[in-house]
């Protein structure tokens, strides 16, 4: 996958970047990942990217020229085929979720706008974007954060990119469920102590107490994900007696 990131603040991914599972991805060429500062494609006197609005009022707006021409500047090269996903992040873009990630990660060129202003021309949206995504319902200073996050999450489901181990987490995501408690030694850390059936080497009866755990977080903490959630019958039945019955387990 390649990815390139336009940004009027190319130094901030350094860090993300360079660093853990992302900085390793990298360095093994399983995704490579390009700046622009699209303050280069501004060809007027003083590189301005950012303009009054038509009609008044207060702020910026980010003016379509440099956008597009960073964007035919990346794109010079490509063989046709599939246009790439450009990608704009802003508040009030559609929520990113796991599945979106999912989504992203199958495609092999994906481009992400970053914008630091009360908005963008509208043109932009209109003729250039094909996503707009944002990360929550916040308000940043810039696309920055919100598209790092975006590449992280998408990074990390490329083959290659986690170990086995880890990749089974994601699969535990897919159940549409929230994790159980984890547990590691000591058994014993101050007063605490880790559930016997942890200990006990039983483990049929570990998988159903992880898998009940799971079911009662959900219920306790995101009862609109069992909704989607992939459960049987009887775990159904069980979770509205859970939610009848507050005999907390
Ligand atoms: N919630 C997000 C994305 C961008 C952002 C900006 C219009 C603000 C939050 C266009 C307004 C860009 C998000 C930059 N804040 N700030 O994903």
């Amino acid at each position: 996958m390649r990815i390139d990131v336009l940004t009027l603040f190319p130094e901030m991914f350094e860090g993300v970047l360079g660093s853990s599972i992302l900085g390793k991805a990298l360095e093994k060429k399983l995704v490579d990942i390009r700046t622009v500062n699209f303050r280069e494609f501004a060809f007027n006197k003083h590189n301005t990217v950012d303009d009054y609005p038509f009609g008044g009022g207060g702020g910026m707006v980010l003016k379509p020229e440099p956008i597009f021409r960073a964007v035919e500047h990346v794109t010079a090269d490509d063989q046709g085929e599939r246009r790439p996903r450009v990608i704009l992040m802003c508040p009030q873009g559609e929520t990113f979720t796991q599945r979106k990630a999912e989504e992203l990660a199958r495609e092999e060129r994906l481009i992400f706008i970053c914008g630091h202003y009360e908005g963008y021309d509208e043109r932009i949206r209109e003729h250039l974007v094909t996503d707009e995504l944002s990360i929550g319902d916040y308000v940043l200073t810039g696309g920055e954060l919100p598209a790092m996050v975006v590449i992280d999450s998408v990074v990390r489901l490329l083959p290659g990119v986690l170990g086995n181990e880890q990749s089974a987490v994601t699969d535990s995501f897919s159940t549409g469920l929230l994790e159980y408690p984890h547990y590691t030694r000591p058994a014993q850390f101050r007063d605490w102590t880790v559930p016997d059936v942890l200990l006990s080497g039983h483990h049929e009866n570990i998988a159903k107490w992880r898998r009940e755990q799971s079911l009662l977080r959900t219920l306790r903490r995101r009862p609109d994900l069992l909704e989607q959630a992939e459960l049987t019958e009887k775990e159904r039945q069980w979770l509205k007696e859970m939610a009848e019955s507050p005999e907390s387990k």
